[in-house]
């Protein structure tokens, strides 16, 4: 029996699988719009057989994309186009995520195949903030305004405005971006953030802008969808962020309503030594669902059906996020199915038929 193929449910969602999409970046809007790449990236997926299908990291601010290109929803006219992807979505069968995100000091910079260094602001890019004013380092050289007190509270009530508006767009799945050294992680983590008031220094200080976060949008985003929390478990340097606080943060969030955490790992350092290899951070994912008693998807090199369906079956997380491999492969779930000899098999779109 596989238990990949096992339907999940949270809150009042139910997953037909335990497969997702992991939130990606496109680097291919205008203004933060979502456009015919959105919908058919993220269309063929859903068409593919996944059971959920989160965006890419969708910026509650203009400031908080990382690149020009990236999409946002800090506008009610992002709202009509990220409905009509999420309507395909839906249609498809799966369910439709959005991660919701602010970038920090990694703001404003170029698109990957652009050379991803920050974009000067006379080139269109923009002055960045951050919890302190550390700059990330690299080709990551602006030196972010370390926010005050009036911005941490506008920062915040931009998230839960973005909330409303996903769910304004139908979105039944929503994603704080709390990971890879982006804003919130550059508050959870001592390597970025050396405030001296009531958001750095101590665990619970650095916890607070994360906490108050979601329990802002906690009461915008309906008690019966999931709220769930993206993480880097480990900034994998000393003296950085480590998978003890992890497990402490989570039994917090979990406090605030949070009903999933996603679990992932680095972004904070160019120095940090990852060893990055097939399903490396599966062991977080296995300790935080453990000791915090929470949901949890796992994410990262990922590849094989029988190595999803597994971590499944140990109890290693609840659902399973893949990315590269689904760039790969959009119709991943459907061949996995078919490796996994699901019985009965889930059917292809009807268009497809002909093809399975
Ligand atoms: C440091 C690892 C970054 C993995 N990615 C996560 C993304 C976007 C692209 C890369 C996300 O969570 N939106």
């Amino acid at each position: 029996m596989s238990h990949l193929f096992a339907p999940f449910t949270l809150k009042s969602i139910t997953l037909r699988n335990r497969i997702g999409v992991s939130p990606m970046c496109m680097y291919s809007s205008e203004d933060g719009l979502m456009n015919d790449w959105h919908l058919m990236h993220l269309g063929a997926r859903a068409a593919g057989g996944a059971g959920l299908v989160i965006t890419e990291a969708s910026a509650v601010s203009p400031e908080g994309r990382i690149s020009p290109a990236d999409a946002g929803i800090w506008a009610e006219k992002h709202v009509e186009p990220m409905a009509r992807v999420v309507r395909f979505i839906r249609g498809q069968g799966a369910v439709a995520g959005i991660q919701l995100a602010h970038a920090g000091r990694k703001a404003s910079v170029a698109r990957p195949w652009e050379g991803g260094a920050h974009v000067a602001d006379a080139a269109g890019g923009w002055p960045v903030i951050g919890a302190s004013a550390i700059a990330f380092g690299g080709d990551l050289t602006k030196v972010p305004q370390a926010m005050s007190l009036a911005e941490i509270a506008r920062v915040q009530s931009d998230f839960v405005s973005a909330a409303q508006r996903a769910l304004h767009a139908g979105f039944q799945w929503a994603e704080l971006h709390a990971a890879h050294g982006y804003l919130c992680h550059q508050f959870l983590s001592p390597l970025s953030n050396q405030r001296t008031d009531q958001y750095g220094g101590s665990f619970e200080n650095r916890i607070r802008f994360l906490l108050e976060t979601t329990r802002a949008v906690r009461t915008v985003w309906p008690q019966d969808l999931p709220l769930t929390v993206r993480i880097s478990c480990t900034d994998w340097m000393e003296g950085g962020w480590t998978i003890e606080e992890s497990v402490e943060l989570t039994k917090r969030l979990k406090t605030e309503g949070v009903d999933l955490i996603d679990c992932s790992s680095g972004g904070t350092s160019t120095a940090a030594k990852i060893p990055i290899g097939s399903g490396y951070q599966v062991p977080f994912s296995d300790r935080i669902r453990r000791e915090a008693g929470i949901a949890t998807a796992t994410v990262g090199m990922i590849t094989e059906p029988a190595q999803a369906d597994q971590i499944v079956r140990h109890g290693q997380a609840d659902v399973v996020l893949l990315a590269r491999e689904l760039l790969r492969d959009p119709n991943w779930p459907i061949r996995a199915a078919r490796a996994l000899h699901v019985k009965p098999l889930p059917t292809p779109p009807s268009q497809y038929l002909r093809a399975w």
